[in-house]
C-alpha cells in the first residue's frame, strides 16, 4: 500500500505493517509509550483483527482498509463521542463518492443495509485517567474483503460492491483521516450529534437491543443521548437509554 499521500496531513506519525495480528494491539502498546497525538497503525492485513467483545475481524490481503488512531483526549469531556467521530469520518468519505451510508449503533457502518465498516474503540489507563484513546477502523473496500455471508450474522458488503465501479483504497483511507481532523475540534458540540444522529439506520423503528446474556431492551429508536447513548421507547411509552450492546431491527427468538 502507497501511503504517501497521508504525508500532507497534520498527524502524528504512521507505523505500516504489510501484515499485523491486530492494528489495534499496536496501537495500545504504542500508546504506553511515546506515540505523539494523532499517530496511526495501518496494515495492508490482519490475521488476528478484531471486533468488540473479542469477536473476529476479517482483513484479507491487499482489499481492505485496517487502521488505529491514537487520540490523545486532553480537553475532550464526552470521550465516548469517539464512536461517533470515527462512524462520521468514514460516512462521510462514503458520502463524498455519492454514497449513502447508515450508522448502525453503534459502530457499524452501513450501505444498502449491509455492514461495509466496522469501529473498535479501546482506552489506555493509567491509575483513574484515560492517557489515550485508540479508535480501530476496518473497511471493506474490494470486493475480496468481505467475509463469506456462512461466517457472519449480519450481511457484509465493500464500498467497490456498493459503488459498482472502483475505488482507490489509498485516497479512502486520506478521506477518512482528513474528515476525522475536521470533525474532531466540534466533537463537543450539538451540531456534531446532530449531525451524528441524522445518519442512524432505523430511526423510528422497533429494534431489539442485545446488552448482555438476560437483557434484550426492546423499542422505538428515537435517537442519541449527549453522551452518545442510544435513546428508545418503550411499549408503554417510557424512554430508556442503552450505552452499549447489538442493535437489530427483528425481535430476537
Ligand atoms: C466491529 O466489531 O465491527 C469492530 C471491527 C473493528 C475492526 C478494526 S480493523 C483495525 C482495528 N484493529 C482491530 O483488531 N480491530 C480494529 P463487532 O461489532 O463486534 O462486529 C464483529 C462481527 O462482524 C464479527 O463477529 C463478524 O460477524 C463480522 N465481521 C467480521 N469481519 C467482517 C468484515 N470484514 N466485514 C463485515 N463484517 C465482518
Amino acid at each position: 500500500m502507497n501511503i504517501k499521500s497521508l504525508n500532507k496531513l497534520p498527524i502524528g506519525e504512521i507505523r505500516y505493517f504489510d501484515t499485523i495480528g491486530s492494528t489495534n494491539d499496536a496501537a495500545l502498546v504504542w500508546a504506553t509509550e511515546d506515540a505523539p497525538n494523532l499517530s496511526i497503525v495501518i496494515a495492508d492485513e490482519q490475521t488476528a483483527g478484531r471486533g468488540r467483545l473479542d469477536r473476529k475481524w476479517f482483513t484479507p490481503k491487499g482489499s481492505a482498509l485496517a487502521f488505529s488512531v491514537i487520540l490523545h483526549p486532553a480537553g475532550i469531556t464526552h470521550l465516548s463521542r469517539t464512536v461517533g467521530l470515527a462512524a462520521l469520518s468514514i460516512a462521510d468519505a462514503c458520502s463524498q463518492l455519492g454514497l449513502s451510508p447508515q450508522i448502525k449503533w453503534p459502530n457499524d457502518i452501513l450501505l444498502n443495509g449491509k455492514k461495509t465498516a466496522g469501529i473498535l474503540i479501546e482506552a489506555v489507563w493509567a491509575g483513574d485517567q484515560i492517557t489515550a484513546i485508540v479508535i480501530g477502523m476496518g473497511i471493506n473496500i474490494f470486493k475480496e474483503s468481505v467475509p463469506p455471508a456462512e461466517e457472519l450474522k449480519f450481511p457484509a458488503t465493500s464500498i467497490e460492491n456498493e459503488l459498482g465501479s472502483p475505488v482507490e483504497r489509498e485516497q479512502f483511507l486520506k478521506d477518512v483521516l482528513s474528515n476525522l481532523l475536521k470533525r474532531l475540534p466540534e466533537i463537543e458540540t450539538a451540531a456534531f450529534l446532530a449531525s451524528w444522529e441524522s445518519q442512524l439506520a432505523y430511526k423510528q423503528q422497533f429494534v431489539q437491543v442485545i446488552t448482555g446474556a438476560n437483557q434484550t431492551p426492546g423499542g422505538i429508536l428515537l435517537g442519541l443521548e449527549s453522551d452518545g447513548g442510544l435513546r428508545l421507547r418503550d411499549e408503554n411509552g417510557k424512554q430508556f437509554t442503552v450505552h452499549y450492546g447489538d442493535v437489530s431491527l427483528r425481535p430476537m427468538a
